[in-house]
């Protein structure tokens, strides 16, 4: 499921999305997970990592880290915007657009 980019959004993880009538334990209960511009996160196929795009360096990169917001590794390191990634459905693979030639495309 992809999240919209909010300006100057950190992200946050929640667990189920209801309604006051819901029972306590399915209740949204938001934790903020980093406090930079980060944007698109994706949680992997087996839950195990998240990944999205940020500009806590200047320049939008591709990063992944644990649902619990720990462990950030940075994946690309290139002056082009890198943005909008997302998982191979066996999440192996990562897609995102680059433009590294002056013109955007899909990267693996
Ligand atoms: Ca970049």
């Amino acid at each position: 499921m992809r999240i919209p980019p909010i300006a100057l959004a950190w992200l946050i993880a929640v667990s189920l999305t209801y309604a006051q009538e819901a029972p306590a334990s399915l209740r949204l209960t938001p934790k903020r997970l980093t406090n930079i511009k980060d944007a698109y996160p994706l949680l992997s196929p087996d839950g195990s990592k998240i990944l999205f795009e940020s500009d806590r360096t200047g320049n939008w990169e591709i990063y992944i880290m644990n649902p619990d917001g720990k462990d950030v590794v940075q994946l690309t390191n290139n002056t082009a915007p890198d943005q909008t990634p997302s998982w191979s459905p066996d999440g192996r693979k990562i897609v995102f657009a680059s433009e590294r030639d002056n013109d955007s495309e899909s990267t693996s």
